[in-house]
């Protein structure tokens, strides 16, 4: 049991169950299993919510549910992030009620954010002095901000090619030094696993057992701006497949404590190209066979071998979800209807919630009544392109109020 301050947890293998000291780690020492953090939250059990009072909303005010001590926080003031209330989504898809919680307002625009407060807190608490991690492009962005506010040296893999403007102006601006990778996301984590046990830096990948606890914040917040209410659905997109269990973890520990008394289901959604837990789920299986090629427009979800695929599947089948997946041009009408309907940019792979459900309404696997939050992961200008490609002409006319007014009307 680690002590800290206040709240004390242990470091237990998520497969085999042994317990490990060793906080630099990020696989089972004795069967090379996901590591998994349980806190001790028995001094929180029946107090309620309501005793977080007034800290202000965000990561920290979940302060006794993370391992790490928050007045050595990492912070960018994280989290917090708005819970929009889509009615004309709603009414358009058939559903009473649709919320989208909109992570694109987090410091570097995604909800990787959320994990690497706690995860970087957790680098200079061990004393570490070189982060890194491998990434299809936000966890690269939010690890090169918080490591250049810790102080820290910062390595991060990228797959060439792959990744998304502006979370690639994001890593190099931070000061990361950005490596391109000949091959893709499930490549270059194998080559930055390699490099952690090496010792040469600290990874801060979502396997790393940390990352979870901040993430698992999101869940707390929805719950808290739905008035103390579970929503009956979240859903979330999937690709490395740790976001949808820090939910699961996040929720499962407020019913610990007795601060909810229900699960929502949650609903992982992948893309078609990249899809090894939706065709899991279909097949009924807890494990998933890789997908060789990972290939899709939503490129921070291209990722064919999810390092925490075992922890989500897990998450859908104990919370009565399920797991789809949903094509590219599904994702781009969806990305675009969530910003003409609603005034919400959101990157492709958060569009996949949302495209997630409409498909599964039209199957009738939503129904009308069901109270939905998708979770979107990732602000509209981390991938400008993909924007620019799917969107109408700019139209062109010389310094002429004739002119314009020519193309207005026309
Ligand atoms: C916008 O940055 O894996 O299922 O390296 O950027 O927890 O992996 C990003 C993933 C969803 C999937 N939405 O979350 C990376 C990376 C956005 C993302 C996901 C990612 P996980």
């Amino acid at each position: 049991m680690q002590e800290m301050g206040a709240m004390s947890y242990e470091i237990r293998c998520f497969e085999c169950g042994k317990p490990t000291k060793d906080e630099k780690l990020d696989a089972c020492p004795s069967c090379g299993g996901l590591l998994n953090v349980e806190m001790d939250l028995s001094g929180l059990k029946g107090k309620g919510a309501k005793q977080l009072g007034h800290a202000p909303m965000g990561v920290w005010r979940y302060a006794p549910f993370l391992p790490v001590e928050a007045s050595k926080a990492v912070s960018l003031l994280e989290g917090g992030t708005p819970l929009y209330d889509c009615r004309a989504l709603a009414r358009e898809l058939g559903m009473e009620r649709l919320f989208v919680k909109y992570e694109g307002a987090n410091p570097t625009g995604s909800f990787k954010d959320r994990g690497m407060t706690v995860g970087v807190s957790k680098a200079v608490e061990l004393g570490c002095k070189v982060v890194g991690c491998a990434s299809t492009g936000n966890t690269s962005a939010a690890l090169a901000a918080y490591a250049a506010k810790a102080g820290l040296g910062c390595v991060v893999l990228l797959p060439s090619g792959k990744v998304a403007l502006g979370k690639l102006a994001q890593a190099m601006f931070y000061g990361a030094k950005v490596i391109s990778i000949d091959g893709n996301f499930d490549d270059a984590l194998n080559v930055v696993r390699q490099l952690a046990r090496e010792g040469h830096l600290y990874l801060l990948n979502s396997i790393n057992p940390f990352r979870p606890e901040g993430q698992k914040t999101v869940a707390f917040e929805v719950v808290e701006q739905l008035g103390l209410k579970v929503p009956d659905t979240i859903v979330l997109p999937v690709g490395n497949a740790a976001n949808i269990w820090a939910v699961y973890k996040g929720l499962s520990e407020w019913m610990e404590v007795g601060w909810i008394d229900r699960m929502p289901r949650l609903i992982g959604v992948q893309a078609a190209g990249s899809n090894p837990i939706a065709t899991a789920f279909r097949q009924g299986k807890r494990d998933f066979v890789p997908e060789e090629h990972p290939e899709t427009v939503a490129t921070a979800i291209r990722i064919g071998n999810p390092a925490s695929g075992r922890k989500a599947l897990k998450a859908i089948y104990d919370t009565g979800g399920l797991a789809t997946d949903v094509t590219d041009e599904e994702i781009i009408a969806a990305q675009k209807l969530l910003g003409k309907r609603e005034g919400v940019g959101v990157e492709p792979a958060s569009a996949a919630s949302v495209a997630g459900v409409v498909k599964l309404r039209r199957q009738g696997l939503i129904s009308r009544e069901e109270r939905v939050v998708c979770v979107c992961t990732g602000n509209l200008l981390k991938d400008p392109d993909t924007v620019i490609k799917n969107a109408g002409q700019v139209l062109k006319a010389g310094a002429s109020v004739d002119e314009v007014k020519r193309l207005m009307l026309g």
